[in-house]
């Protein structure tokens, strides 16, 4: 584990905290250190330049819409998920930096778990847009202390492919099919509600222009999308994490990608696969990461 900082370079304050609850996303300026960027820019950039570890969801989206594939060097959209349990310096990163105290503020929480995390890297004139979805319907999990933390490495903003929230969709009680991520179609056999038709200038969306440093953190049930990178030299690449909080139980849902830990082929044995209906407590598949400080209500 690599000796960098697991406090944030400032508190998650009273408004930042409101926010998140009121419209399920709130974006926190300056919170990282930059040790950290640079920590992870290597294993980032192995990242994607490992198709074991990425998925090319610009060839992915050209196979599923049956279009002008096989997308020939076009810039690309990459992405992964679970860089964690292969990768020490990812790991170090989910569960070593200020990230799961973040969380752990802002989902009012006793402690955290860590769920998963992703790569996300649109190169410079990255067509692809990254669909309306809810996070909720993709993890195995059940509860309202659910969160992805979104961590750009480069500065981003709507040219490049901001992220936007629909704000308060979090409280619809529903929970979404997960899709292909690059075309709207449900992921085969996927349970859920349909992903609603939300107009584009809807005014609940919102996006943030963020630097390096900042982290933007959505609740599971809120309904997300980014759009292409249509700069011709700026990348965008990011990292996101996911954890859970206490109250969570795991939920197997059918049709979602599973995980080691689901179906007991985890190399630690000696503890079971779960099950539907368990509480998430320390697990090798879900380790807890964070732990309120006594005394502490932050
Ligand atoms: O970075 C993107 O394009 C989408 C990110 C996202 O959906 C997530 O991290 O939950």
């Amino acid at each position: 584990m690599p000796d960098l900082p697991a406090a944030p370079l400032r508190p998650v304050d009273d408004d930042e905290v409101a926010a998140f609850r009121r419209d399920g996303v709130v974006h926190l300026p300056g919170v990282l250190p930059a040790a950290w960027l640079d920590h992870l820019a290597g294993p980032v950039e192995a990242a994607v330049a490992d198709p074991t570890v990425t998925t090319d969801m610009t060839a992915l989206r050209a196979v599923l819409s049956d279009a002008d594939h096989p997308p020939v060097d076009r810039p690309r959209f990459l992405s992964g998920v679970d860089h964690w349990r292969h990768d020490p310096a990812f790991a170090a990163f989910a569960t070593g930096s200020p990230l799961p105290a973040i969380a752990g503020t802002l989902l009012d929480a006793q402690h955290i778990h860590l769920y998963e995390d992703s790569v996300l890297v649109k190169e410079p004139g990255t067509t692809e847009a990254t669909v309306l979805h809810q996070d909720l319907g993709y993890f195995h999990l059940e509860g309202d202390r659910i969160c992805t933390t979104w961590v750009p490495l480069d500065p981003v903003d709507a040219e490049t492919g901001a992220v936007s929230y629909l704000r308060g969709s979090h409280r619809s009680g529903l929970v979404h099919r997960p899709n292909w991520f690059v075309v709207g179609d449900p992921l085969p056999g996927a349970a859920g509600e349909s992903v609603p038709d939300v107009l584009d200038d809807d005014p609940r969306f919102v996006a943030f222009d963020v630097r390096p440093g900042d982290v933007v953190v959505h609740h599971a049930a809120t309904l997300h999308r980014a759009g292409p990178n249509r700069s011709t030299t700026r990348r965008r690449r990011a990292v996101s994490v996911r954890y859970c909080g206490d109250g969570t139980t795991h939920l197997l849902r059918l049709g979602s990608p599973g995980k080691p830990h689901h179906d007991g082929s985890h190399r630690d044995d000696v503890h079971a696969p779960v099950r539907s209906g368990d509480p998430v407590v320390d697990h090798p598949g879900c380790p807890m990461v964070w732990e309120r400080p006594v005394g502490s209500n932050r």
